[in-house]
């Protein structure tokens, strides 16, 4: 690269990073220059364990100190009549686990794990593809989930980009055979590359859309080949940074248009798999379409998609939708919509998505008390959507990450499901509403009671008698659950 290009190419990486995730940009797009697919003489061979220092990750309990142990996840045991792991469903994210390098919007890679060549090589990828599943197995979870560009290189051209992950997907089929680890789920990345700059289904370029479309199709294509068990919308650049420029309706009916095809591409290639949208209020675009779990139920009712599509709830996007992660998760459980959670959590003191390991109790409790009222989550389940911080730089800060957040969602569910079943809570709630037991109040639900009707009554009954929500008892209950 030409000195002047180059700069101009670190100018962009220098934005890009602090427009999006700062670690998915850093590695695919500023360290790999684009179009890499071949070695540029740096693939070394790489013999034996990846992480040789890291035993099979075992279930201790609660009084074991050993960071490389899980003290409240035991997979098999069963809590409500269900597995462990059958109510967690754990899942890897391949991009932060497998691409993030720890740059940020003012500093360079920190990671440099022994198996990365420095390459976005088509040998890298299938190298840390075989990375990604000792890592796996060696941590006990069954899922997995990827964007087609974070396994496999972009090429020059869509079928040159097809090839590279056609490549690196027989790899991955052939460990899932091996290991019987499947993705939970995959999604097309159309958010890193400059032609999706205003969007994918919602640019104002047909030939963008239509870019789009084919990645979709082929990514869909392969999350089927490899037996995901859903398929996840996120539509990092469909939004707009300014109505000026913006027409609000096409760009909606073109995000509906481009959704429905990905329905029709569903069933003729006969993949089962649910579909699920991430919402997030913002970051990339300054509106994101999908603003929150409400407005994406709106928008899927209003075009007829609804019954083709539920929901994916990342909590970091709850919080910054001025949300509570229980919220989106209760407002998506309600509508029937729940599909599948991107756990994370970020920083009160920050206002972006900082992709944080779930570590804090009380909120797995309230996340977990969702997930039983909703009867589990499958065939969705718990995706790490979550990353070390830039400077946690050793290999075992990848397991303890995984570990500490599994174990948070494992005490999670214990707590929760003491909690529902001793009832305290659920009788204070149903106690608030008692009233509506009544045959006035079952009139009201049934539609069946006319507003002069109630008129008449308020004239029996008169003034209200004022009743306590019993907020502090509900608040002190819940925590002495955690
Ligand atoms: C972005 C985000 C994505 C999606 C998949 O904030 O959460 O990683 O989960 O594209
Ligand atoms: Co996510």
């Amino acid at each position: 690269m030409k000195p002047a290009m180059r700069l101009h190419f670190l100018f962009f990486c220098f934005f890009a990073t602090i427009l999006v995730k700062g670690e998915l940009i850093a590695d695919q797009t500023c360290r790999a220059e684009p179009s890499l697919v071949s070695d540029g003489g740096l693939h070394k061979e790489w013999e034996g364990e990846f992480f040789p220092e890291i035993p099979n990750i075992k279930y201790e309990g609660p009084s074991s100190k050993n960071p490389l142990a899980y003290k409240w996840y035991n997979a098999d045991e069963e809590i409500l009549g269900r597995k462990m792991k059958d109510w967690l469903r754990f899942s890897v994210a391949f991009w932060h686990t497998f691409r993030g390098t720890g740059a940020d919007p003012f500093g360079a890679p920190t990671k440099s794990w022994p198996w990365e060549d420095g390459t976005n090589s088509l040998s890298m990828a299938l190298r840390r593809m075989k990375a990604n599943f000792e890592f796996l197995t060696k941590l006990g979870v069954d899922y997995w989930c990827f964007h087609d560009r974070d396994i496999a290189p972009d090429g020059k051209t869509l079928m040159e980009s097809n090839a590279n992950l056609d490549a690196v997907v027989a790899l991955a089929k052939k460990l899932q055979e091996q290991t019987g680890i499947h993705p939970l789920w995959g999604t097309a990345q159309l958010f890193m590359h400059p032609r999706y700059m205003h969007g994918g289904a919602t640019s104002p370029d047909v030939h963008v859309y239509a870019y789009a479309a084919a990645q979709v199709k082929k990514a869909m294509e392969v999350t089927h080949e490899l037996g995901g068990e859903n398929f996840v919308f996120w539509g990092g650049r469909e939004g707009y940074q300014t109505l000026l420029n913006t027409d609000l309706k096409k760009e909606l009916d073109h995000m509906a248009s481009f959704l429905q095809g990905a329905v029709n591409w569903k069933k003729t290639i006969g993949f089962n798999g649910t579909l699920l949208i991430e919402p997030k209020p913002q970051e990339p675009t300054k509106h994101q379409y999908d603003w929150d779990a409400a407005t994406t139920t709106g928008f899927l009712q209003r075009y007829g998609l609804a019954g083709e599509f539920k929901l994916n709830i990342e909590c970091n996007h709850a919080t910054l939708s001025g949300h509570s992660c229980h919220h989106e998760l209760e407002i998506a459980r309600i509508y029937g919509m729940l599909g599948n959670i991107d756990a994370n959590t970020g920083d009160a003191q920050t206002g972006w998505d900082t992709d944080q390991f779930l570590v804090d109790v009380g909120e797995a409790t309230l996340v977990m008390m969702t997930v039983i009222k909703n009867g589990g989550l499958a065939p969705g389940g718990f995706n790490f959507d979550a990353k070390l911080r830039r400077e946690s730089v050793d290999v075992e800060d990848l397991f303890i990450a995984h570990i500490s957040g599994m174990d948070t969602l494992a005490r999670g569910l214990r707590n929760a499901a003491k909690l529902l079943q001793d009832g305290e809570l659920t009788k204070l709630v149903e106690k608030r509403y008692e009233t509506f037991t009544s045959e006035i109040g079952t009139q009201i639900e049934k539609g069946e009671i006319s507003f002069e009707e109630l008129e008449n009554k308020v004239k029996e009954w008169g003034e209200p008698r004022l009743t306590s929500g019993k907020q502090e008892l509900a608040e002190m209950i819940f925590h002495s659950y955690l």
